[in-house]
């Protein structure tokens, strides 16, 4: 994972991140405009979204994008899984509308003092020839409501009445899930990674408990929670389990969040947005400190219930 620091690369964020206290620590996203705001305003054959299709955060957006039959007015890159010395790259074929090579370049073309990290997605604005927006949380709700005029699909995954409990059960499965299984994976010292995996493994109890008889993390439809929680919980068996070491048990052996994730998955939006290729090839090829031999493992099968991509 790429940073410019005094502009030299540094990669794979849990080496730098992790130098203080063996704590994995994620940085902020920087571009934090929003559709609808005066210079993005919701228009057709302007936006772009630059994404991985290994990343969890990048995901969301993919979701989103497909539920809210975005597909037409913003058009998808997607990054080549290995994210190298030079950060995400577009590769064999350069991005369509610059023909740069790396996702740094966009990051340059926004801000030529840029010195943040270069993360995806990167919602990007092809009139105001800017970063929109690189934080998937408030990307996917600009596409839940920002576009809706233009599409005629006023489907809302953030409804007013829900949006309290959304949000607190968001700020608990990211803290303990979705960033949970990084900060395992990218912790340095052995009570950083105990300290984050009783965490992660005591929230995902809360939830099998939680998820007893419903099918959603909240009210009685898919809501932008579930969206966040299923791009960790497909991520799981077949790498967080061993590449980051949260191993204590796979989501397969949960009955009520393995229900979940199959019904999730069987979704065109849920299911045709995971490539199990990309994410295996990225975490394993790109991360040289956890996986230095950089040996992507052929397994595990598993069964979702339908192809797996
Ligand atoms: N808060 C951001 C996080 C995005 C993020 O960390 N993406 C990762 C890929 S999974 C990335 O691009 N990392 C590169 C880096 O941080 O150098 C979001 O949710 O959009």
């Amino acid at each position: 994972m790429g940073m410019m620091i005094d502009g030299k690369w540094e990669t794979d964020d849990g080496v730098w991140a992790s130098k203080r206290d063996g704590k994995f620590h994620r940085a902020e996203s920087q571009f934090r405009c929003a559709i609808g705001d005066a210079c993005h305003p919701a228009e057709r054959d302007r936006y772009h979204l630059y994404v991985s299709l290994a990343c969890p955060w990048a995901h969301r957006t993919l979701i989103m994008r497909r539920l809210k039959g975005l597909e037409s007015i913003i058009p998808v890159t997607v990054v080549h899984p290995h994210m190298l010395d030079h950060g995400w790259q577009f590769r064999p074929e350069p991005e369509p509308l610059y023909g740069f090579t790396h996702a740094y370049h966009l990051y340059a073309k926004a801000d030529h003092h840029y010195t943040g990290r270069v993360s995806v997605p990167i919602f990007w604005d092809e009139k105001a020839q800017t970063i929109v927006c690189n934080e998937s949380a408030e990307i996917i709700r600009m596409f839940n409501s920002g576009f809706d005029a233009l599409t005629g699909n006023s489907d809302d995954h953030y409804p007013q009445p829900l949006r309290s409990e959304i949000d607190e059960i968001n700020g608990y499965v990211y803290d303990n899930i979705n960033n949970g299984v990084y900060r395992c994976g990218f912790a340095t010292l052995q009570d950083a990674y105990e300290e984050a995996f009783d965490a992660l493994f005591a929230a995902l109890d809360a939830i099998e408990e939680r998820l007893a008889g419903r099918d959603y993390l909240v009210g009685e439809q898919l809501t932008e929670a579930d969206i966040r929680l299923y791009t960790t919980l497909i991520r799981f068996d077949p790498v967080y389990f061993g590449h980051f070491k949260c191993n204590r048990n796979r989501i397969a052996d949960m009955p009520n969040l393995w229900r979940y994730l199959k019904c999730l998955y069987a979704m065109p939006a849920f299911r045709d947005t995971t490539d199990f290729g990309h994410i295996k090839q990225h975490y394993y090829y790109s991360h040289a400190s956890i996986n230095p031999t950089r040996i992507v493992p052929k397994g595990p099968n598993i069964d979702l219930g339908g192809p797996l991509s």
